[in-house]
C-alpha cells in the first residue's frame, strides 16, 4: 500500500511552515504501508498542479494534504472544501483572487472522504488536541482540497483523500507571544495516528465479509 502525504513550504510571516517540518519526520512505513512525501507551494494553481501531477503518475492507496492554520487550537480533520478562492494576503507567487470560483462549473462544496471522526477520536484518546473543521478557509488550502476531491471524481478513483489542517510549532513561535502551538513531534504523531486509523479503514474495507 501507498499513501501520499503532502505539506506546504512557508508563506505570509512564516518562516517555516509545521505542516511540511511534521510531514518530513513521518516513518516512511506504517504498518507496511509506504509512505511518501511532498512539499508544495503556496500559490493557487501551481500547488494543485504538482499534487495532481503525482497521482496521475503514481498509483496511491489514498492522499492526506496538510498545512498550517495559525491560531488554531488543535489538530484539525478537515470535512469540505468549497469552490471559492479569497485571499486575504497574496499567495507566493503574488496572486491574490477575490471571490472567484476555483472551477467554473464546479459542485458548490465536496467533502473529505476520510474517516474525519475517527481520526479525532484517535487522536483525543492519545490526549492530542484535536477537532473537526468544517471549513477549510478560502485560501491555498482549500484550493488544493477541492481540486483534490474534484479531480479523484473525475478519474473516478475511489480513494480516501483529504486535508489536515495543523496549529503552529511550539518551536517556531515566539515564547512570549500568547499564541497556542504544539511541539512538532506531537504534530508528527498526530500525523501518524491519522494515517494508522486510515489504514485501518482501507483494511477493514478491503477484507472480505465473513460467511456465517
Ligand atoms: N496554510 C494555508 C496555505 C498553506 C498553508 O500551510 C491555508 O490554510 O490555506
Amino acid at each position: 500500500m501507498r499513501i501520499l502525504i503532502t505539506g506546504f513550504e512557508a508563506f505570509g510571516d512564516n518562516v517555516v511552515n509545521p505542516s511540511w517540518e511534521a510531514v518530513k519526520d513521518l516513518p516512511r512505513v506504517i504498518d507496511a504501508c509506504r509512505i511518501e512525501t511532498v512539499i508544495l507551494p503556496v500559490c493557487f494553481g501551481s500547488g494543485s498542479e504538482k499534487l495532481l501531477d503525482m497521482i496521475g503518475k503514481n498509483r496511491f492507496d489514498a492522499v492526506i494534504c496538510t498545512g498550517l492554520a495559525g491560531g488554531r487550537t488543535a489538530i484539525t480533520l478537515e470535512v469540505l472544501a468549497i469552490n471559492l478562492m479569497h485571499a486575504r494576503i497574496p499567495d507566493n507567487a503574488g496572486y491574490q483572487p477575490e471571490w472567484e470560483k476555483i472551477i467554473s462549473d464546479g459542485e458548490d462544496g465536496l467533502f473529505s472522504t476520510l474517516p474525519v471522526r475517527k481520526m479525532a477520536e484517535r487522536l483525543k484518546e492519545e490526549n492530542l488536541p484535536a477537532e473537526i473543521s468544517f471549513s477549510a478557509g478560502t485560501y491555498v488550502c482549500n484550493e488544493v482540497l477541492y481540486r483534490l476531491l474534484a479531480f479523484l471524481r473525475k478519474t473516478s478513483r475511489e480513494i480516501p483523500a483529504g486535508f489536515v489542517h495543523v496549529p503552529y510549532a511550539s518551536e517556531y513561535v515566539e515564547k512570549e507571544k500568547d499564541i497556542f502551538s504544539m511541539p512538532l513531534d506531537q504534530i508528527t504523531r498526530g500525523l501518524e495516528l491519522c494515517i494508522r486509523v486510515l489504514i485501518d479503514e482501507i483494511g477493514r474495507k478491503e477484507r472480505p465479509k465473513q460467511s456465517t
